[in-house]
């Protein structure tokens, strides 16, 4: 019960523990105040006023001389460094904190310090303290030793920046920073000969209070062996840890890590790994930070002997954690650069496809033969930040600098035979570099036998005015002369005909949506039907009646009236947005649109169908392959949660002697690849029940949908891992790009593929598709597909997913494979069961 809103207010009359004998001011003339009430209860509000301010003033006052003007309020501020000596041999017992050696020389290192900051004023006046924590081999072969350290300041407040600024003056500048030796900074002094230091403020994530657990752990890598997060991969990882792996390799090595798995939870303020080229947390020695799935390459090399990985993790939503190999390899196993007089070959970035290692740079020399000219692709290419100037990562080809990451093939050419191509990484931050091929040309002719585009990639002539942007620039797809079949769009691209006035702008200049007499000019359509005026979109009022005018807006509209086009959050209320869940967006004010969103992601190493392609491991880590012992896969299903799965209903209808019905004689493969190949990410469960939707009609395929529960719920992993369930008012429009999944035959009439495929298709419009279908489709299928024919799911690829990309870049089930005139005939499209349809459905049967 609300005490405040039950009439129990502080009222002295009604409440009896009320010291009614209590008078905070005496009244000096009580009769004045008795006759005018009005006027003291103003004069008390205004020095009640005028006090409140004066103390407002006050405190403002007050924190900013604390904290601005106070030079004596101090803070603890920690810097992480490492400098190089030279002219030491380093030995064994450095490697141990406890020995002699390690303490002597931490002493000496201590002094060094002490004295190097001693030359600087700002330094001199705020040191406090160092510790050692480390040393390792130096760079520079058996003589020299990195000693990896950290120094405490207490600066004043508002000397802060200049103390960073004063640390950081100790190293050299990025740009000239050397790749191995460091300029000589100090002189000798008695003891050592200190040839580069650098120091960083270290990141505060890891030096938060509330970290209850800090632990380091000391590896030498030797064999290959892992390293993983508590608990892996049985629990999820404790909360506020901070955790670290000093990984070491013999001298003259350097340390490889390659992740197996690695799921933390998105928000990399909270959990996050940090793998740095070093054995203490310096910022310009980072590797790579990350968290969630990622899908990059997850393997990473050291410059030198060394490599740190840590862990931080926050107070909630803990993940499955990570596990990672490690292993030493010669630092001599550098294959990078080299001559090449061959007219054509290919070449990539050192020990691609890992990401390559900090501090390196290479030079190819192309030499092709006389007359020719030189044409290098780079087919994949993820190098740093894009900017102008790339002065980090970076590809030079003949002078011109690359970098950034490139999502088409980029092709550059030569205008002689000779090209030269130099690949740099500087000391911190590395990703997963390029492969490239090059050929020679005759410089009249670029592309024999194939089409030239806009940016010099060569493509298969029949891939010129399909409709697709197969060059990546469209230059494939303008001046076409379209098919009978097809519609010119304004920007001279072709279209099937079929797609105009769909409601989806097919050609990218929307022509194919203009001119569809629905409403006139400067009207808006709503998806009623109705026409308003175009000035009334997006103006905070619902004027469609349903929503749609404010559904593509900035701000979502709470509304008056819930339709089928709105979705209904936990509270009841209906927002006009478009597919609002799980689109990293709250938009519902109790947040239930972003609620239970541990779907649709790919955990990492994301890297039949008819016209497909395979895909690769734990690419679709929601496909089940569903078997009947004995017999093996018959049908595919969708992981919805730990314990529920998702498929058609026709999979599990008796057929004579086989009782498909029958929970028993299901097997349900789940993490699963290839068939008949399990590795430690495949679960094979047992099914506990089958629910199919009772209005199943095995004439029509009506409602092809059941449920399947597991015998106990499964450990999601990398390659298991449920895929969102689209609200009831999810729209997916004509054209959306999906995506079939399966092991279902290749051809019809073919066998089934050992490997998972995958194809991509198109939604298609219902109401082409009904036409095309003999108007055999119902309100409750939805048709996807390539029209003209050779992509398509077929036999046993049937209750498999019907995957598409959301707003926030979830995976959203939208359809279940279920039948389809043949596959892969022209105009036949593939039809699936429509899951908005069922999603109450699946709610009430399953809980999910
Ligand atoms: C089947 O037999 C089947 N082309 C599934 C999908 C399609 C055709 C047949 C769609 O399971």
């Amino acid at each position: 019960m609300d005490l405040l809103d039950s009439g129990q207010k502080f009222s002295p009359t009604q409440d009896p523990e009320w010291d009614t004998t209590l008078q905070f001011l005496p009244a000096s003339d009580t009769r004045q105040l008795e006759k005018k009430p009005g006027f003291r209860r103003k004069l008390w509000m205004g020095v009640g006023l005028l006090l409140a301010a004066a103390a407002l003033a006050l405190l403002t006052g007050l924190l900013v001389w604390h904290f601005h003007v106070r030079n004596d309020v101090r803070v603890k501020r920690v810097y992480i460094g490492s400098m190089e000596i030279s002219s030491r041999p380093f030995l064994l017992a450095y490697e141990d904190p406890s020995s002699r050696q390690f303490s002597d020389l931490a002493a000496l290192v201590q002094q060094q310090l002490k004295l190097i900051y001693s030359r600087n004023s700002v330094l001199d006046k705020y040191f406090r303290d160092s510790t050692v924590q480390a040393f390792s081999e130096g760079d520079g072969g058996g003589d020299s030793i990195v000693v990896y350290y950290e120094s405490e300041f207490d600066v004043p407040v508002p000397q802060q920046d200049s103390l960073d600024e004063a640390i950081g003056s100790l190293e050299p500048p990025a740009e000239i920073q050397p790749s191995r030796h460091g300029r000589i900074l100090l002189k000798p002094t008695e003891a050592l000969d200190v040839n580069s230091v650098i120091s960083r403020v270290i990141d505060p994530r890891m030096i938060r209070t509330s970290l209850f657990v800090k632990k380091s752990f000391d590896i030498h890598v030797h064999e290959e062996a892992f390293v993983q997060s508590p608990g892996f991969p049985d629990s999820s990882y404790p909360p506020n840890i901070y955790l670290q792996w000093r990984l070491r390799a013999d001298p003259g090595h350097r340390v490889w890590l390659k992740f197996h798995t690695l799921i933390l939870e998105d928000d990399c303020q909270q959990d996050f790994i940090k793998i740095y080229d070093s054995l203490v947390p310096i910022e310009q020695r980072v590797l790579t930070e990350q968290c969630g799935y990622p899908h990059d390459s997850l393997s990473f090399l050291s410059s030198g002997n060394v490599m740190l990985l840590t862990l931080v993790t926050s107070e909630d939503k803990n993940f499955p954690g990570f596990r990672a190999f490690y292993s030493q390899i010669p630092s001599t196993e550098l294959k990078c650069g080299g001559k090449m007089t061959a007219d054509e070959g290919s070449f990539s970035s050192p020990f691609f496809p890992s990401n390559y290692p900090p501090r390196t740079s290479c030079v190819w020399t192309i030499e092709a033969s006389k007359d020719k000219f030189v044409k290098v692709q780079f087919n994949k290419f993820s190098m740093g930040n894009q900017s102008s100037q790339c002065p980090n990562d970076y590809v030079d080809v003949n002078g011109q600098r690359l970098c950034g990451r490139k999502s088409e093939s980029t092709v550059i050419t030569s205008r002689s035979n000779k090209m030269t191509i130099k690949f740099n990484s500087d000391s911190s931050y590395v990703n997963q570099g390029f492969s490239a091929v090059y050929e020679a040309f005759v410089p009249t002719n670029p592309c024999p036998g194939r089409f030239q585009c806009g940016n010099n990639l060569c493509i298969n002539k029949t891939l010129q005015c399909d409709g697709w942007s197969d060059c990546g620039d469209d230059s494939d797809e303008v001046n076409c002369k379209c098919e009978a079949s097809q519609m010119k769009c304004k920007n001279g691209r072709c279209k099937p005909k079929l797609w105009e006035c769909d409601g989806n702008d097919d050609c990218g200049d929307n022509s194919d949506e203009e001119n569809c007499v629905k409403c006139r000019k400067g009207q808006f359509s709503c998806r009623t039907g109705r026409c308003i005026s175009e000035k009334q979109v997006c103006n905070g009022k619902d004027d469609c009646g349903d929503g749609s005018d404010e559904s593509k807006c900035e701000k979502s509209l709470v509304l008056q009236r819930c339709s089928e086009f709105t979705f209904r959050c936990t509270d009841g209320r209906c927002i006009s947005k478009l597919n609002p869940e799980c689109d990293g967006e709250r938009d519902c004010e109790d947040g239930s649109d972003e609620a239970d969103c541990q779907c649709g992601m790919r955990p990492y190493r994301s890297s039949r169908i008819v016209g497909g392609e395979v895909s690769r491991e734990g690419e679709w880590p929601w496909q089940v392959s569903l078997q009947i012992r004995g017999t093996g896969h018959v049908c595919g299903a969708s992981v919805l949660s730990r314990r529920w799965l998702l498929t058609a209903a026709h999979c599990v209808q008796d057929n004579g002697p086989n009782k498909y019905s029958q929970a028993d004689r299901w097997e349900a493969l789940l993490g699963l690849h290839v068939q008949s190949q399990t590795n430690e990410w495949t679960v094979r469960r047992n099914v506990r029940r089958i629910i199919a939707h009772r209005d199943y009609n095995t004439v029509t395929y009506d409602n092809d949908i059941a449920l399947m529960e597991l015998d106990a719920d499964v450990t999601l992993n990398q390659n298991i891992f449920p895929i969102c369930l689209p609200s009831a008012s999810y729209q997916v429009p004509a054209g959306h790009e999906a995506w079939i999944t399966g092991w279902g035959v290749t051809r019809e009439g073919g066998v089934t593929a050992t490997i998972l495929q995958k194809a991509m298709v198109r939604v298609i419009n219902s109401t082409v598709c009904k036409s095309l279908m003999n108007d055999e489709v119902t309100d409750n299928m939805m048709c996807a597909g390539v029209l003209k024919g050779g992509t398509d799911a077929c036999q046993g690829d049937s209750g498999g997913p019907l995957s598409i990309t959301g707003a926030g870049g979830r995976v959203v089930l939208a359809g279940v494979v279920s039948w389809g005139k043949g596959c892969g005939l022209r105009n036949k499209p593939g039809i699936y069961t429509r899951v908005t349809k069922y999603r109450h459905w699946i709610k009430d049967n399953s809980g999910v």
